[in-house]
């Protein structure tokens, strides 16, 4: 059985639509991120980061704590040899479009989402520079889709840690943009009509509302 500690944002539906993609047995813990339960010691002890998501595998005799959402993937897809190929030219189209998430559309919509509808003073420079790469990174991603249905070959875990961002940043930029990457928008479609991913955003969203109360 494997834990999986996560909150109903773009990183922490990642590991949903995994371990429901690998047919994985889990249990689900919502850890309120507004009410700061990321920082507890409880969750300090599983990632010291003190941020979601993480999991811990208590399968195979020892427990095996994994944080950061693009290492908890291949974990996954290695433990159940999904979704991510062995060897060669395709694994490392994978990962390198899995690094382009973690390292690029998250980091980047985060700060542009966060200068844009948080930020105690609106910073008209933050703003543009964070919208300009966001939306830079989008067409990247845009370009790659225009003659193929998934990012790197087969369905893979590029479309599981790409989907929630990429689905994010072409509804938060719409007007700014955004409405003219149609292969991405088309891309999203694809990805969210899997009854894997289905199955993940619903389960994700009843843990929320239960939690909530
Ligand atoms: N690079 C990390 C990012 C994780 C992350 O930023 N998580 C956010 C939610 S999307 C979080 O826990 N925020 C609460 C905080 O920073 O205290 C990953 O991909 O797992």
């Amino acid at each position: 059985m494997i834990d999986l500690y996560t909150w109903q944002t773009p990183n922490g539906e990642k590991p949903v639509l995994m371990l429901e993609e690998c047919g994985l047995d889990y249990r689900l813990h919502m850890i309120d991120i507004s009410a700061g339960e990321q920082k507890t010691p409880e969750f300090l002890a599983i990632n010291p980061n003190g941020k979601i998501p993480a999991i811990v595998d208590r399968e195979g005799g020892e427990d095996h704590a994994v944080f950061e959402s693009g290492a908890i993937l291949i974990y996954l897809a290695e433990k159940t040899g999904k979704l991510l190929p062995a060897a060669g030219t395709a694994r490392y189209e994978t990962l390198q479009l899995t690094f382009f998430q973690v390292g690029g559309t998250g980091p980047m919509l985060g700060q542009w989402h966060h200068f844009t509808n948080a930020a105690p003073e609106k910073l008209p420079y933050a703003i543009e520079r964070y919208k300009k790469e966001s939306l830079r990174l989008l067409g990247v991603l845009d370009d790659r889709l225009k003659d193929r249905d998934f990012l790197a070959g087969d369905y893979s875990i590029a479309d599981v840690v790409n989907f929630g961002w990429a689905r994010s940043g072409l509804s938060g930029l719409k007007d700014e943009g955004a409405d003219t990457l149609t292969h991405l928008k088309a891309w999203t479609e694809r990805v969210g009509s899997r009854p894997a991913v289905k199955a993940a955003i619903e389960k994700l969203d009843h843990a929320k509302r239960s939690k909530q109360g």
